[in-house]
């Protein structure tokens, strides 16, 4: 049986939220994060290879990486149905955004919540150098890619219900996340985009993610 390490308030919530989803048999092991670092605890880092969240165990195999697991979790609990097919129209828009989320959405981010901390977190006066340098990093790089990946996702939610079409699909899920945290902490707001938080108010009310929800216990973003 699959046994999910989730850490609280992290990207794990994408593989609860799958596993719920498939409605297959699983165990979950709920871990805080280090109060002082906020990081995961040493318990955490002792199963996970790279000592980051989202982790799972099933007998032999330790796995890691968001997108490897769901990949992996799919591949022997999915007849299609979150995976869209090759061939099909739905396909491409379903690669493109199962990727987006962990290869450029979420790096984003990370790094953009990194940088604020810095700034907040630096000796007293070399606040305002490392304040400087995060500006100047948003404005010539994260600031103008990020914007490029929020405008495209608004466009294409305005266009389809799910990432890829009609139905929800792994790219839903693994965007989940990001999206919560595009939201909270990265501008993406309701007026500028409408079709996003569309997104958000369907995706906490799919009964898959509200259980997964119940089981998490904590909510989603670390603030
Ligand atoms: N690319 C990795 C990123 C994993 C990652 O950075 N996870 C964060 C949680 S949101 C984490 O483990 N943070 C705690 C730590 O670094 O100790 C994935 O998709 O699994």
């Amino acid at each position: 049986m699959i046994t999910l390490h989730h850490l609280e308030k992290s990207q794990s919530i994408r593989i609860l939220w799958l596993l719920e989803e498939l409605g297959v048999p699983y165990e979950v092991k709920l871990y805080d994060r280090d109060p002082q670092t906020r990081l995961a605890p040493a318990a955490y880092k002792a199963v996970s290879p790279l000592g980051t969240a989202p982790v799972i165990t099933e007998g032999d195999v330790t796995l890691a990486e968001t997108n490897a697991i769901v990949d992996y979790i799919l591949d022997r609990h999915d007849d299609g149905r979150l995976r869209p097919a090759p061939g099909t129209p739905e396909r491409a828009r379903y690669l493109f955004w199962f990727h987006a989320s962990q290869g450029s959405l979420q790096p984003l981010l990370t790094n953009k919540f990194v940088m604020m901390a810095m700034t907040t977190r630096a000796p007293f006066l070399f606040r305002p150098i490392a304040k400087a340098l995060v500006g100047g990093l948003d404005k010539a790089f994260f600031g103008p890619r990020l914007t490029a990946l929020l405008t495209e996702i608004e466009t294409q939610l305005g266009k389809t219900k799910w990432f890829a079409g009609d139905h929800l699909t792994a790219a839903d899920i693994v965007m989940g996340y990001s999206m919560e945290l595009a939201a909270a902490r990265a501008g993406m707001d309701e007026v500028t985009y409408p079709n996003a938080h569309r997104f958000l108010k369907q995706m906490r009310e799919t009964p898959s993610y509200i259980r997964a929800m119940e089981k998490d216990g904590k909510g989603t973003v670390l603030l």
